[in-house]
């Protein structure tokens, strides 16, 4: 229920320049790759992405209610209920946009894709502190004929989302109260939004209100139109784990001073975990980058190698592979809206 109907702020958050990349709608920002400074992003940094401006919810007056046909009653849970009637956990997950680095896509194909234009920065890892989501739907009787579990937001449009009903009752789906130890910014959801491990970051639905749990599959704009993989002659398939890509941790185009020096980035594969990291500087042999962990789904992984460079121009290219064999290709399948991308991209680098 939204209760006190104070108009949204496009973002609350500042969004300086120094911190963030802006996307250009004015509702959406990256991080900069270049200013990660632990395994976790700081709250001031993590990227956004709101379909419509941030809302303002008085916890006071905010319930959550767990309903549909796949419970036997309906229950409302206070703000209060969720920090105290139930055991709190934590978990380190990593949260991407599924149209991250879809202006480098375009550029890949030579043709612009619709949706936001997002270059690198659509990627961060928090850590989430709230109630399982399993606690939350247990007090309402789950049914057998339970099938799909949709959070919906309360945001204008009413984002929604719905995931399996097994993938719900995961010890690692969360319904998140904090980030990295704070009370959750009203950016990112306050105050309760969805973590589901390894998932594109559409299923994090923010400024959560209501959870049905359906007894039949749920189609709904974001696994229908958006949030799609949509290609010739096929149907559209609903994202859920994105595929495996990596994050150099440096402007685009770099310029670096002359001298020996590390290249650090991160590795992510969604629901699986990340096996390698290999790097290849202009037409030289591919070699291993040293993973520093963790080595966990869901989670990026940290990685680095030692690089003294010459003087001059240099393509660095950077290809991690997942622990099932899957490496980054050198270009990615053409979808109509611009998803997944995580081909090995030319790192241009410029040493003076
Ligand atoms: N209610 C609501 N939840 C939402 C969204 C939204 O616009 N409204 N955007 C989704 C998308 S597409 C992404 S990538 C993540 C971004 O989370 P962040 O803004 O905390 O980084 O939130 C998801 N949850
Ligand atoms: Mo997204």
């Amino acid at each position: 229920m939204r209760v006190r109907d104070v108009p949204g702020t496009a973002v609350v958050k500042p969004t300086p320049p120094a911190l963030m990349e802006d996307a250009g709608t004015g509702l959406d920002y990256g991080t900069r790759p270049d200013r990660l400074p632990g395994l976790l992003t700081p709250c001031d940094r993590f990227f956004v992405r709101n379909h419509a401006p941030t809302p303002r919810l008085d916890p006071r007056a905010w319930t959550l209610r767990v309903e549909g046909a796949g419970v036997r009653r309906a229950v409302d849970y206070t703000y209060d209920d969720l920090w105290h009637r139930f055991p709190l956990v934590s978990v380190v997950r990593t949260l991407e946009c599924a149209g991250n680095r879809r202006a480098l896509f375009a550029a890949e194909c030579g043709r612009r894709f619709d949706g936001v234009q997002w270059e690198r920065g659509a990627i961060g890892t928090a850590e989430w502190t709230g109630v399982p989501l399993r606690d939350l739907l247990e007090p309402a009787g789950l049914t057998g004929a339970a099938v799909e579990v949709m959070p919906e937001g309360l945001d204008e449009g009413r984002a929604r989302r719905p995931m399996p009903l097994a993938k719900a009752l995961a010890p690692d789906t969360l319904l998140a109260l904090a980030m990295n130890g704070e009370i959750l910014p009203p950016d990112h959801g306050f105050p309760a939004r969805v973590v589901v491990s390894g998932w594109l970051g559409a299923a994090a639905i923010k400024w959560v209100g209501r959870i049905e749990v359906s007894d039949r599959p749920l189609r709904v704009p974001w696994n229908t139109d958006d949030y799609v993989l949509v290609t010739p002659g096929e149907p559209a398939l609903p994202i859920t784990s994105t595929p495996v890509a990596c994050l150099v941790e440096l402007p685009w185009p770099a310029r670096l001073r002359s001298g020996p020096r590390l290249v650090r980035g991160r590795a992510y594969a969604g629901e699986d975990r990340v096996a390698a990291v290999d790097y290849r500087i202009d037409d030289g042999p591919w070699r291993p980058a040293t993973l520093d962990g963790p080595d966990l789904s869901g989670v990026w992984t940290r990685w680095r190698f030692a690089w003294d460079p010459a003087p001059g121009a240099h393509v660095v290219r950077v290809r991690a592979t997942d622990e099932h064999g899957r490496p980054q290709p050198d270009a990615t399948p053409w979808n109509a809206l611009g998803y997944c991308h995580n081909s090995v991209l030319p790192h241009p680098v410029l040493v003076a």
